[in-house]
Order: C-alpha cells, then sequence, then structure tokens
C-alpha cells in the first residue's frame, strides 16, 4: 500500500522524477534563489516518515522558520534531526499541474480541514465571497478562537508557504523593546544577517517598481503617504525580485504577478523548502514527517522524552498512533501551536515543572487591516503583484507600520488595502479547558481598539488630505476595521520567562522553545526574520553548550 504521507495534494499521482522533468521552471526558481542545486532537491532522502517506536537524538516538532534553523544548524553540527509537521509535504502538482491552488479560485488545497473557505477579506461590495470547498488538510489554517481568527501555515515550511515574504528587520532602537533581555549588538551584528542571508533576501529594484503595471497600487500608495507627510519605506523580500522582473515580461510562468497569495506560491518564493530546509534535507542527517501531528511529550524512564505523534489522512483523520523516544526536543509548532501543547502538558500534569509563565504574553503583533476608496482618477491596476514591497512608517509618531498590500481580485477596484502593525499593548493568555479538551484563548475584539487607533493616525490624515473615505465593504457590511483576525500570533512560551534567555524551558533539561512563542506579542513589524535571528541566536548557544 502507498504511503499516504508521500503524497502531496492527493489529486494526481505524479512521480517525483516525472514532476520535477515538467517543472524546470520551480527549479529553476530555486536555482535563481542560489540556494539549493536541482540534484539535492531530487535525492530528498528526507521523505521519510518516523516509525513508532524510533529513537532519535533531536526531535523538532514542527517545520517553520524556527524549526528549520535548529534543524540545519544541528545538523551541521553532526546531530541527526527528525522533523515532525501536521501539515502536508507541498511537493506534488494537483490536477491543474499546480502545487498550489490560485488566489481567487480556492479549492481543496487552500484551507486546513474546513469545509468552507474563511477569507480574511470576507466580503466585496457589501457580498460574502467565502465559498464551499471540500474538507482537506489545506495550506491556511484559520484557526477560530473566541475573539480572535489565527491565520497560520500547514506544511513542511509553515507559516513561509503562505506568507507574503515581507522580511523586516526593526529598527534597532526599537529592538530592546521587543526583547529586552537579547543583546542588540550581537542581533543586528551578527544574527539578523545570518538570518537575512539564510533567507535569500532581496530587494526590489526602485527603477522597475517605477515603472511596472503590477505596483501601480504600490505607487498610487506612496503618492498619497508622501503627500500626508508620512516616511515611505521599500521593504526587503524573500520573493525573488529577478524572477518577478521574467513574470512582468511574461518570460516565466507566473506566480506572485498573477496574484498568487495565502494559499502557496507556485513559483518565485523562496519559502523554507527552498532555503533553510533545502539545506537541511541536504546534509544528510535532516528527515521529515509531514501528516504527523505531535500530541504528547512526556518525561521517559530512562531519560529523554516520549514523544506521542498521531499520523493523519488528508481529510484529518488518524490513521495511526506513534511513540517516539527523544533525547531532545524542540517546540517549533508557532506561537499557537507551542503555546498549546506546553499548556495542555502542564495543566494536564504530563510536564508538571513547566513554570506558571506557560501560555501568558500572547499578541497578535497588533495586526489590523483597512481599505480606503480612491477617487476614479487613482486606480490601483488590474493586475497587482501579490508581494507587498513597501510600508508607511509612522510608528514613532503614532505606533502604527502599514504594509501596502494588494487586492489581486484581478479587476480594478480603485482600493487602496492596507495591513498595520500596530503598538497594541494587550496580551492574552492560553488556558486549559478540561470541559472540552482544548486550549482557550482569551483575546478579545475590542482589544483591537488600540491598534485601530494607531492605524488611523496614518489613514484618517490621508483620507482628509485626498478627500477620501475608507473602504467599508471588505470585512462585512458597513465594517471599515479587520479587526477580527492575525496573521502574526506571537509569544505563549515568552524567552526569559517560560524559558532561560535562550529558549530551554524551565523545569527539564532538553526542551526547548525555539519559534515565535517565544516573542513578547510584538515585533513593531513583519515578524519572520526576528523569529529566524533568534533562532540562530539560540541555537548557537544550545549547540555550543547543551550537546
Ligand atoms: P510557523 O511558521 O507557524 O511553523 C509552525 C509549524 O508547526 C507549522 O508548519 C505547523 O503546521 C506545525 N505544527 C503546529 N502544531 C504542530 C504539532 N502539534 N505537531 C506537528 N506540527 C505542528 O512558526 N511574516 C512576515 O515576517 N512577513 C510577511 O510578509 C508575513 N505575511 C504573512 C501572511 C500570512 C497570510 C500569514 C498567515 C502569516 C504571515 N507572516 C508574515 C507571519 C509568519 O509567517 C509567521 O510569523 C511565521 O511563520 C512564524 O514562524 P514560526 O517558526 O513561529
Amino acid at each position: 500500500m502507498s504511503d499516504p504521507t508521500r503524497r502531496g495534494n492527493g489529486f494526481k499521482s505524479v512521480s517525483r522524477r516525472r514532476f520535477i522533468a515538467g517543472t524546470g521552471s520551480i527549479l529553476g526558481a530555486a536555482a535563481l534563489a542560489g540556494q539549493v542545486g536541482a540534484n539535492q532537491a531530487m535525492a530528498d532522502p528526507a521523505a521519510a516518515p518516523i516509525d513508532n517506536g524510533a529513537q532519535v537524538p533531536v526531535l523538532v516538532i514542527g517545520t517553520g522558520y524556527g524549526g528549520s534553523v535548529a534543524a540545519l544548524r544541528l545538523a551541521q553540527a553532526g546531530v541527526d534531526v527528525h522533523m515532525i509537521e501536521m501539515g502536508m509535504a507541498w511537493d506534488t502538482p494537483g490536477a491543474d499541474g499546480k502545487i498550489f491552488s490560485h488566489t481567487t479560485n480556492a479549492d481543496q488545497r487552500s484551507y486546513w480541514l474546513r469545509t468552507k473557505t474563511k477569507q480574511p477579506l470576507s466580503d466585496f461590495l457589501g457580498f460574502p465571497i467565502d465559498k464551499a470547498i471540500p474538507r482537506y488538510t489545506g495550506i491556511l489554517d484559520a484557526e477560530e478562537f473566541s475573539g480572535i481568527t489565527v491565520y497560520q501555515g500547514r506544511g513542511v515550511g509553515g507559516g513561509s508557504l503562505v506568507n507574503g515574504g515581507m522580511a523586516v528587520t526593526p529598527g534597532r532602537e526599537r529592538f530592546s523593546a521587543v526583547l529586552p533581555s537579547v543583546n542588540v549588538d550581537e542581533m543586528y551584528g551578527v544574527y539578523y544577517p545570518r538570518a537575512n542571508t539564510g533567507l535569500g533576501v532581496n530587494h526590489i529594484d526602485p527603477a522597475w517598481f517605477d515603472t511596472v503595471p503590477c505596483y501601480q497600487y504600490a505607487r498610487v500608495g506612496r503618492k498619497q503617504a508622501q503627500r500626508s507627510g508620512f516616511p515611505f519605506v521599500f521593504v526587503p523580500n524573500v520573493y525573488d525580485f529577478e524572477y518577478m522582473k521574467q513574470e512582468a515580461v511574461g518570460a516565466v510562468p507566473k506566480s506572485a504577478v498573477d496574484g498568487e497569495i495565502l494559499y502557496g506560491n507556485n513559483y518565485g518564493k523562496k519559502s523554507l523548502q527552498k532555503t533553510y530546509i533545502a539545506q537541511a534535507k541536504a546534509t544528510g542527517k535532516v528527515s521529515i514527517s509531514p501528516l504527523h501531528k505531535v500530541t504528547s511529550v512526556a518525561p521517559a524512564s530512562g531519560g529523554g522524552y516520549t514523544v506521542t505523534i498521531e499520523q493523519i489522512n488528508t481529510n484529518g483523520d488518524t490513521t495511526a498512533t506513534k511513540t517516539v523516544t527523544a533525547v531532545k526536543v524542540f517546540f517549533a509548532a508557532g506561537s499557537v501551536g507551542t503555546s498549546k501543547l506546553l499548556t495542555k502538558l502542564k495543566a494536564t500534569g504530563v510536564l508538571p515543572n513547566l513554570n506558571n509563565e506557560i501560555g501568558k504574553g500572547w499578541g497578535d503583533n497588533g495586526n489590523v487591516m483597512c481599505g480606503r476608496a480612491n477617487h476614479l482618477w487613482d486606480p490601483t491596476g488590474k493586475v497587482q503583484c501579490s508581494m507587498p514591497s513597501a510600508g508607511i512608517d509612522n510608528w514613532d509618531a503614532g505606533g502604527a507600520f502599514a504594509e501596502v498590500a494588494p487586492l489581486p481580485t484581478g479587476i480594478e477596484t480603485y482600493a487602496s488595502f492596507y495591513l498595520s502593525i500596530t503598538k497594541n499593548p494587550n496580551r492574552a493568555q492560553f488556558s486549559w479547558n478540561a470541559a472540552t479538551g482544548k486550549v482557550d484563548l482569551n483575546w478579545q475584539t475590542a482589544w483591537k481598539q488600540p491598534s485601530i487607533d494607531a492605524a488611523k493616525t496614518i489613514f484618517d490624515k490621508i483620507n482628509a488630505k485626498e478627500g477620501t473615505i475608507y473602504r467599508t465593504d471588505l470585512f462585512g457590511t458597513y465594517k471599515i476595521w479587520g479587526d477580527h483576525l492575525t496573521y502574526h500570533p506571537l509569544g505563549g512560551a515568552v524567552l526569559n520567562k517560560a524559558t532561560d534567555n535562550y529558549g530551554r524551558l524551565h523545569g527539564y533539561t532538553g526542551l526547548y522553545v525555539i519559534d515565535g512563542a517565544l516573542i513578547p506579542g510584538n515585533t513593531s513589524v513583519n515578524p519572520f526574520v526576528t523569529i529566524t535571528a533568534l533562532a540562530e541566536r539560540n541555537i548557537e548557544k544550545i549547540i555550543a553548550t547543551d550537546l
């Protein structure tokens, strides 16, 4: 019987060799990125699901930024690593020949175990736009808590599969407010540069930006921001801008220029699969189990930890339960995944010595969305590049950094759309709910008010200057603010509180947190570069002292 964990999206049985032969463009993008050669991609010795009863030196829970950094650096230090990932491998095309579903034509590949899409922009012109889809282990999870929906990537590569690729290093002067116990000189001298290199961060050519039709929406955003006196900044990205240039002239298959975002980019984006994970696999010391979900980590009688793992099928049903022993375990399941696991394990007495900081300090990075209605003489363009490349920086004056985001609908909307990252002091806590057997998060929608206030310092002024108004048709009927969601969950196992200053969990030798759960709720900009840089810093110390 074939092994379901080796399947991609299950649409079509295409051998890996045939897939590679038929999609040179994908490998072309990887080669352009200069990260991994075709031979390494073809070998893929890492695609071996873990066996029941296996004993491993290091087990990493999750394959996002933190997990990928840990796996690569440990492997380079000579340690065998096994990564457990609840989502799919995303390495096999579907019936349409593409690995990922298109943004405007979401199919079963789009959402994690839902029968209806849950789009961040739920409405257009006042009409709901969500639609029925088959239940499937799709790529984007819209995880609902009582006061907030948290969007997360599911699959090998975690959030890097679905995100906008904006690779922002926070201003050095802001860093101490983000992570007060971390040495600023070390971060900016060593670990941010290392993270940027590892991620393949690159910069847009400003001259090209100035002329290309697909960034008209961003140029309108710049013109209006500058007319109101706001600093407008270009933002680096992990999307290959050279590939994007070729897309724009029709020389290569289109992804960003075709509006692909949220459900994966078929070409051009240097997700972790093409950077850290590709390098980790190339060491021959890292293996990965997709469609495997960790449910428990308990001290083992002979030392180390017993990890319970549920293997699932693409319907989300458990097909096997495996028990594995690991000497060391890295929690890298993302802020929500790591926090949920640790909160449950402490509350149910499996890891009772974890301290009382577990589950605390969770924030939404102050995310809030809004749209503005432009005049008819200010079109934002029918074709919009899905990778944001610029932002309005009003952090110091108003507590908001607004990315000028695309609205890639394929039609002219005359709308400017923004995702603001704001200074929101509210922090929530995860707690175990014995009655439901689930972990709750006590965030309240009303706690977004400081974020709305901060965003208004930018957009009220722009609207007044331009004589324009907010769009009220994107998040419901007559609703201006997208205040029900976040793309940037952070915290829940905060550095130097739930863990020591390098991510070692208090109470248990050999248990580590190495993902966004370490960051106390806000980074002042988009978070994945900071998550990566902090992971680089912590793993270096752990390799030097704990192995
Ligand atoms: P993450 O990347 O979420 O990886 C965690 C992994 O663990 C996932 O693959 C999970 O499926 C897996 N997992 C969870 N629980 C388990 C379990 N029990 N067993 C096994 N596996 C498990 O964590 N950030 C930016 O900096 N720039 C952007 O432009 C940007 N755009 C975004 C757009 C969207 C739509 C979204 C959703 C996010 C965006 N982000 C962006 C946020 C960014 O992707 C996120 O901060 C990082 O991915 C978090 O990295 P972690 O390593 O913490």
